[in-house]
């Protein structure tokens, strides 16, 4: 992705970065920059200490423009696992992840970090989009049971030898992919007690309870490369906790997705026969509704948009009393329910690119 003078660029910004805000104990910036320079010269490579990678990982949060929950990005958890390197030991590592962010449901914000790209070499990564997916099924007939946007994920893993239950379902976990260093893929299946999922239940109408509907507790995204001072770990899973929207208003809604708005607006007795009665935008709040009210339910953390939205111009706020400019994607900001009633959709804003951060060179998922 760089080329050597920006890479040089990136780790010098970077540990000044870095010694300006540990000022205290760091090791002085031009002692530290000496022997960065010399290793990248010779080896076109460094390696962080534990607590750049620490601080450089907070700092991926805090820039990325397309999160609105980086108020809270000072308590980002790091565990280094430079050490692990082989997809078993990353993928029992990752449970072990997994376990931690769930917790007893108060979702705590985790990443975990494995070996950086070097000189010539990619190291192990995920190639799931995200720790827990569900599959999708697409018959002969042309329908789906499941995710749409997994129909491809769920062909890769089948055709690796993966086995879907029996009966086929809406919400079968699928196994998750690690490419190891000679691109070779392997599978894994999630221990099913690992996997926390909160059945989908409304305050007031059981027919939407009634639906079968569950999804996961934790979104862990794998599928993003985090860049540090001019160093990229393309293997750096992270969670944080699910927005209601990103499940009820797209996962659920989306046509590309689960495509439920026509049979949920049957059950709330809403008429999908004419746009003018708002059908979508009623059964939209409904679904949004039910998802916060069944995390609630299940004491498993969740944010609702507008609180998300305040969090966000709190963010705003203190990062500019700080003198630091805010990155900000405004299509991925700006939630996709009651925008125009959340604040951040009057706020402008522009991607600066700063670095540290993550990025996708695969795939996409929202
Ligand atoms: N919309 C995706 C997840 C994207 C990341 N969302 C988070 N991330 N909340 C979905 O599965 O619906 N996070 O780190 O908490």
């Amino acid at each position: 992705r760089l080329s050597w003078l920006d890479r040089l660029d990136e780790a010098r910004a970077f540990l000044e970065l870095h010694a300006r805000s540990h000022h205290a104990n760091a090791p002085s910036f031009q002692r530290r920059w000496a022997e960065v320079r010399r290793a990248l010269m010779r080896h076109g490579h460094y390696d962080h200490t534990p607590e750049e990678l620490a601080f450089g990982a907070k700092l991926a949060w805090r820039n990325h423009a397309g999160c609105i929950g980086r108020l809270f990005w000072d308590s980002l958890l790091v565990r280094d696992r430079r050490n692990t390197s082989e997809p078993e030991a990353i993928f029992s590592d990752l449970c072990r992840h997994l376990e931690d962010a769930t917790g007893d449901g108060r979702i705590r914000s985790i990443i975990s970090i494995y070996p950086p790209m070097q000189p010539g070499r990619r190291p192990s990564y995920v190639e799931s989009a995200q720790l827990i997916r569900y599959a999708g099924y697409l018959d002969e007939g042309g329908c789906v049971i499941g995710d749409r946007k997994a129909i491809e994920a769920t062909r890769v893993a089948q055709s690796l030898g993966w086995n879907p239950p029996d009966r086929k379902g809406p919400f079968d976990i699928l196994p998750v992919v690690i490419r190891d260093a000679d691109e070779r893929r392997h599978l894994f299946n999630l221990p099913s007690g690992l996997v926390r999922e909160v059945p989908i239940t409304h305050p007031h109408c059981p027919e939407i309870a009634a639906m079968g509907l569950r999804w996961y507790a934790v979104p862990v995204v794998s599928d993003m490369i985090l860049t540090i001072g001019g160093i990229d770990y393309p293997c750096a899973p992270f969670n944080g906790f699910y927005m209601c929207t990103e499940i009820a208003s797209r996962n659920f809604a989306d046509r590309g997705r689960y495509d439920l708005l026509p049979k949920a607006a049957r059950r709330l007795q809403l008429d999908p026969d004419s746009h003018e009665t708002l059908w979508k935008d009623a059964t939209l709040t409904e679904l949004n509704r039910a998802v916060l009210h069944s995390y609630q339910a299940a004491g498993v953390t969740m944010v609702d948009h507008h609180t998300a939205s305040d969090q966000f111009m709190q963010f705003l706020a203190r990062e500019s009393a700080t003198g630091r400019r805010v990155s900000g994607d405004w299509t991925w900001l700006v939630p996709p329910q009651a925008s125009s009633a959340c604040e951040v959709f009057h706020h402008d804003m522009t991607d600066l690119r700063t670095v540290p951060n993550f990025y996708r060179s695969r795939g996409t998922d929202g």
